[in-house]
């Protein structure tokens, strides 16, 4: 994080002259409740110590400048343009400054720099993160008035309108509300949630980032969130939430086996994510890390999200005696979570590397999960 400011300031410097405001904000993990969120059912996330840092000022112009420092590229574009800027990561940027103006902020044009740590497409939100930060650094320099709930829905909107991404809220409320050392349990129909106090005693929780690069823009996420919505519609529900395996056997012979194997896939997951919740509280972590593999084999194989290396990994950790792995986020790549007791860490994490890269020809990434703050302004 301190380096991360300190290039952040030194390029504003560089590019812009002094004055500017750091404001940061993180990437999340989830301990489960994949794919629940767009359904308005429960996700169980945290945001994680890896995020973005961003040196803004306002310009006291309608135009915004901006620097990619990771990626060593800019990009401009006006307040009232309605064109998306042709930079990619400069459509995040953007779209929160639309989405802003949509709900009545008023906003000045700015000059930024950010960087970030989060990896890229390990499946850790580093989008969330980054319309994370402009959406609390726009609403705190120009005196918006938004709230948490509507900066996290600023940054799902700009998903949805700008990005090709119908994401659920997930990412975008972990990233705001996170909270040191806390899970967050959230309730994505009402948005109601509550802190969850996380330090497994004896236990680590880690990321094995296979390094297969996941894509939710233009991926078959929109298509699994699709099917359903489909299910619900034939159930006469608004969201999949709440529905029972017996409705849906009801009325298997009116949809197709794709979408009754997604919508199983999703009841079972919301169960899940409240048996976690209550086997956290009992401090009884084998049930937690049993539902952990039955996500990711409902994943892998009734939601098809996985692939072949992630199934890999969670095969690998069952193998060695990890109490609970899965893929997490979206899919299509990225990471596994895993709970490991603290004695087989090591062993674990020797054994993925070796065989991992004995399989694929590269070694996964390994990440320690640091539970931290969400949204903020730095001093
Ligand atoms: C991605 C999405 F952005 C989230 O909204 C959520 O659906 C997640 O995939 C899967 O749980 O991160």
């Amino acid at each position: 994080m301190k380096e991360m400011k300190e290039k952040v300031s030194k390029k504003f410097e560089e590019l812009y002259g002094a004055g500017a405001v750091l404001f940061a904000s993180p990437g999340r993990i989830n301990l489960i409740g994949e794919h629940t969120d767009y359904n308005g059912g429960f996700v169980f996330p945290g945001a994680v110590d890896k995020g973005i840092v961003a040196a803004i000022r306002l310009n006291g112009t309608d135009r915004v400048r901006a620097y990619a420092f990771d990626l060593g590229e800019s990009s401009e574009f006006g307040l009232e343009e309605a064109d998306k800027p042709a930079e990619s990561w400069a459509r995040y940027i953007f779209g929160v400054c639309r989405e802003i103006r949509k709900r009545g902020g008023t906003i000045g044009g700015f000059d930024t720099v950010f960087a970030g740590d989060v990896p890229l497409g390990a499946g850790m939100s580093s989008s969330a993160a980054l319309e994370s930060t402009y959406a609390f650094a726009l609403n705190d320099l120009c005196g918006c008035g938004i709230d948490k709930f509507e900066l996290a829905k600023i940054g799902q909107a700009t998903e949805h309108n700008y990005c090709g991404v119908n994401c659920g809220i997930m990412d975008q409320f972990a990233s705001v509300f996170g909270k040191k050392g806390n899970l967050i349990r959230l309730d994505c129909r009402s948005l109601e949630y509550a802190y969850f106090p996380f330090d497994p005693k004896g236990y680590r929780l880690v990321l094995v980032d296979s390094r297969v690069k996941h894509e939710l823009v233009g991926s078959p996420y929109n298509d699994r969130r699709a099917s359903c919505e489909r299910v619900a519609k034939v159930l006469g529900q608004e969201f999949l939430r709440g529905a029972t395996m017996e409705q849906l056997d009801a009325v298997r012979d009116r949809i197709s086996e794709e979408d009754y194997k997604r919508a199983r896939y999703v009841i079972g997951e919301e169960k899940r994510v409240l048996d976690v919740c209550e086997a956290l509280e009992k401090g009884d972590y084998e049930t937690v890390g049993a539902r952990m593999y039955e996500t990711h084999w409902g994943m892998s194989k009734d939601y098809e999200v996985s692939c072949e290396e992630l199934d890999f990994l969670a095969t690998l950790a069952g193998e060695c005696g990890v109490t609970g792995a899965r893929i997490m986020g979206g899919g299509f790549g990225g990471c596994t979570i895993n709970l490991v007791r603290d004695e087989l860490y090591d062993r674990f994490i020797a054994t993925a590397k070796e065989k991992f890269n004995a399989r694929y020809g590269h070694e996964p990434k390994i990440y320690d999960v640091v539970i931290s703050d969400g949204s903020r302004r730095l001093e």
